[in-house]
């Protein structure tokens, strides 16, 4: 088969965001885009020929196409051999599984997570590296300036191959393996949990449900949780992937995973219920009534780890990202591990991973996971939860308020402006940067502030710098208020604001967080100035 040599130039807008390049269908079906970028992740992975590469995506629109193209590119760039989960498919902790496994030299995913699907919405690629997570600032830049100066891309000259048959065959010179897209994953879970504990909880009087939203964990889920840990047929709905995901918006929060939320506020609810996002890396914990924070899951996560079998010896230290509230911190301190604060993106917690400084870490952005893989993990979070429910015998409502009683309630709300224009979410950032020089000494919303700052981080592990990470306002009573610009939406700024405070007194820690904390909303909505730069009245999304 011949390599073609295709001549190109370069597309201006494509600069990877917080994970990796997302954008419209549409754009990404323009002539050569896809193919400018995949050649651009490949010329930043030079050492390449021969290797291995894990290659599958969350099946939403365009995941087909965009495989054959990697394919015949993987082929015409050296790549020795591609694995490619059955139909196209496969998770993103379950990529970082298959890379970490099979010493992969890097993976490629099809995703735009949690955005939604279809010939009208988004699609997205990222490139995971040999530890299994995703590509840091360096190899990021290296793919960015690439895509800046590319001329041509190489490819064979090939028909498409049946990605629907488990089985092996030669691409030109590269070896294709079709595989089982679940299998590796789940041997892995029930090497970390006590599968049959779980078993004895999911097959008693307890009932849980499992959202997959249409989006990739609903294979997953169903042999999890149905097959292995025997729960009744219909504990996982929603549990076909599709190319839309059924036209919802694969983000499980309590807005665009109402119908959970409802079930579980419901007169009748089951006692427990999670949900997924679209390539199965975030989660969201429900009990019988109850919400639990994706900060507060961190933290309940880590005062429990021992109850589960990987983590018996304890945890050797906690990150979470610099939003995600303080928590888990106080754990890590009455635990005497370590703790640390890094920006937002799962790729800062590669090098503590991989350095064995951190066991646990999260993220408020829906995301906890542990060093079992190099990737935030839904079903790992779902099932940690689980494990705790058994080895505690208590509700979910009942752990996380014991936890408040014992550690202090850490209040936390973040509220999204979705969609603004973007000079409008610049003209926002800038007015509050403008104001950090004299907001330190001043009191508002009743509080001394001390520092008011735009967040920078040096890597404790390769000492490397990253800037510009979010503006915080951190006042003298340890509450937050922080504001950022999303770096994973497509069309125009998402700004979210993000606030908290923690209440010690256990009489007054059963308030609505939007109460609780309505002088730190105001307070952000007024240094924003939310009324006058746009005409917003209230968040899209508040979580
Ligand atoms: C990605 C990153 C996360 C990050 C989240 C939100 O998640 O992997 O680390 O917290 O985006 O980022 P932003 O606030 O910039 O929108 P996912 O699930 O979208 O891959």
């Amino acid at each position: 088969m011949a390599v073609l040599q295709i001549a190109t130039q370069p597309f201006a807008d494509q600069r990877p965001g917080t994970s990796g390049l997302r954008k419209k269908v549409k754009v990404f079906q323009q002539p050569h885009y896809l193919e400018n970028f995949v050649q651009s992740i490949f010329s930043a992975i030079p050492d390449r020929a021969g290797q291995t590469l894990v290659l599958g995506g969350d099946g939403r629109f365009y995941n087909r196409e965009a495989i054959q193209t990697i394919l015949r590119m993987a082929a015409a760039n050296g790549w020795g051999k591609v694995i490619v989960g059955r139909g196209g498919l496969f998770s993103t902790p379950a990529v970082s599984t298959v890379i970490r496994a099979r010493h992969a030299h890097g993976g490629i995913i099809l995703s735009a997570s949690h955005n939604a699907g279809g010939p009208d919405h988004d699609f997205g690629i990222k490139y995971n590296t040999a530890n299994g997570g995703p590509a840091p600032e360096k190899i990021t830049d290296t793919i960015w300036a690439a895509s800046k100066t590319i001329q041509g891309y190489q490819t064979l000259d090939s028909a498409d191959v049946d990605i629907d048959q488990d089985g092996e065959f030669l691409l030109g010179d590269m070896r294709v393996e079709i595989c089982d897209p679940v299998a590796e994953y789940v041997e892995l879970m029930a090497r970390i949990f006590d599968f049959d504990a779980l078993r004895r909880l999911l097959q008693g009087p307890f009932r849980m449900r499992f959202d997959a939203l249409h989006a990739i964990t609903g294979p997953y889920a169903h042999e999890i949780f149905e097959e292995r840990l025997g729960a009744p047929a219909g504990t996982v709905v929603n549990g076909v992937p599709l190319t839309d995901f059924g036209g919802g918006h694969p983000d499980p929060n309590l807005v665009y995973a109402k119908s959970l939320a409802d079930h579980l506020f419901a007169e009748d609810a089951p006692d427990f219920g999670a949900a997924s996002d679209g390539d199965g890396d975030r989660n969201m914990i429900l009990g019988r009534q109850f919400f639990v924070t994706p900060s507060d899951s961190l933290a309940v996560l880590a005062a429990h780890a021992t109850a589960i079998p990987a983590y018996r010896q304890g945890l050797k230290g906690i990150a979470r990202s610099m939003p995600t509230s303080q928590a888990a911190d106080v754990v890590a301190e009455a635990l005497g591990i370590a703790h640390y604060e890094t920006p937002t993106g799962w790729k800062f917690f590669g090098n503590l991973l991989d350095a064995g400084k951190i066991t646990f870490c999260g993220e408020e952005s829906f995301g906890t996971g542990s060093d079992h893989i190099r990737e935030k993990d839904g079903l790992w979070a779902v099932l940690a939860w689980l494990s705790v429910i058994a080895d505690t015998g208590q509700s979910v409502a009942d752990i996380v308020t014991q936890h408040w009683r014992h550690f202090g309630r850490h209040y936390y709300t973040r509220h999204d402006y979705e969609e603004l224009p973007a000079e409008i979410g610049e003209q926002i950032i800038q007015t509050i940067i403008a104001q950090l020089p004299v907001l330190p000494g001043q009191t508002l919303a009743g509080r001394g502030i001390i520092t008011a700052d735009d967040f920078t981080y040096t890597d404790p592990i390769d000492g490397s710098t990253s800037t510009h990470q979010g503006l915080r306002l951190l006042f003298a009573d340890g509450a937050r208020l922080i504001f950022r610009l999303s770096g994973t939406g497509t069309e125009g700024a998402t700004l979210r604001i993000y606030h908290e405070y923690l209440e010690k007194d256990t009489q007054r820690q059963q308030q609505d967080p939007q109460r609780a904390l309505r002088d730190l909303i105001r307070l952000g909505r007024d240094l924003a100035r939310m009324e006058s730069l746009t005409s917003r009245k209230a968040p899209t999304v508040i979580t």
